[in-house]
């Protein structure tokens, strides 16, 4: 029988659409029959798992998948003996204490004798030791953001994005405990077969990674402005320069990094390029 790499992605919530995505970046093919747990691709040596978020890195150390997909809140909150091997850049958030909007609040010591809410006992009381604070944390499973409008706690511990969950319940987030996003985590021991699979599926992910980051940038340019134009773009070679059916003009090609990009398009604009174009990069094998 074929060897394959079991990976585990959650079954339905935040990280799910972002995990399949990925995974179809990395050009695997695969058809979930109707809500089944688990399914085998086409085109690549892996199953899939869909479990809760919450059981996976104890799946993934007990051997039962061979790695998975988790927030690392979730990882570092579980601690078991699983390693994240891949950040893989969706799944953002952070960890945070939040205090009723009114409450005074002058630095972590302020924390001291509070009673905190959390869904993440194991981290925060891991900050609060680190900081010397003297709290009491309360174990919830969810729903924490209304704990102190309810009266079971005076501050919370709770994931947060955008931060709209705590100004509508009247809270305002004091401390960062944890900045958490989607990581690829594999347990111990990995038979040397999967392993094989294993580095084949993080080449893949690197690729398509990688490949978000940057973008293909087409121009025309005079070539008396060639030089210049040259020295603008960042590359991660020299660009290609290819003249033109016009004479006088030239068309180069480069790859350029998404947070230069404008910067570089005005400074390109300056010394006379035209006709940009900018597209997008599927992947990027170095
Ligand atoms: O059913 P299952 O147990 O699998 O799912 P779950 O309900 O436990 O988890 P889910 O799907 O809500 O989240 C999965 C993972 O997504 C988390 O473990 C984080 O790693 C990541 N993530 C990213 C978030 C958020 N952003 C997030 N905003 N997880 C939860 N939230 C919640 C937060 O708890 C709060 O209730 O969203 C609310 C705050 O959001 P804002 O935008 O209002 O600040
Ligand atoms: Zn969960």
């Amino acid at each position: 029988m074929e060897t394959l790499l079991r990976l585990a992605i959650q079954k339905s919530g935040r990280l799910s659409e972002s995990s399949v995505k990925l995974i179809e970046a990395c050009g695997i093919r695969f058809s979930r029959a109707n809500n089944t747990l688990r399914c085998v691709t086409d085109n690549f040596p892996l199953e899939l798992l869909y479990l809760r978020d919450d059981d996976i890195p104890g799946y993934v150390a007990d051997r039962v998948a061979d790695v998975g997909i988790v927030g690392e809140n979730v990882v570092l909150e579980k601690q078991k003996p699983v390693d994240p091997i891949e950040r893989l850049g969706f799944g953002k958030c952070r960890l945070s204490v939040a205090l009723p909007k009114s409450a005074s609040y002058n630095g972590v010591a302020d924390l001291n004798g509070l009673h905190i809410a959390t869904s993440y006992p194991n981290i925060l009381s891991d900050f609060l030791a680190r900081h010397g604070v003297e709290a009491s944390v309360h174990e919830i499973s969810g729903s924490v953001e209304i704990a102190p409008s309810i009266g079971l706690a005076e501050a919370i511990c709770d994931l947060v994005s955008s931060g709209s969950t705590l100004l509508s319940n009247g809270l305002k987030e004091v401390e960062t405990v944890l900045r958490s996003e989607a990581v690829l985590i594999a347990g111990p021991d990995l038979p040397a077969e999967k392993q094989v699979i294993l580095d084949a599926l993080r080449f893949r992910i690197r690729s398509v990674l990688k490949a978000q980051d940057f973008k293909y940038i087409l121009l025309n340019a005079p070539n008396d402005a060639l030089e210049e134009v040259i020295e603008i773009l960042p590359g991660m070679k020299s660009p290609t320069v290819m003249p033109l059916a016009d004479e006088g003009w030239s068309s180069v090609h480069s790859v350029i990094q998404e947070h230069q990009l404008w910067e570089v398009i005005e400074r390109l604009r300056a010394v006379g390029a035209q006709g940009m174009l900018v597209v997008p990069i599927e992947k990027m094998v170095l």
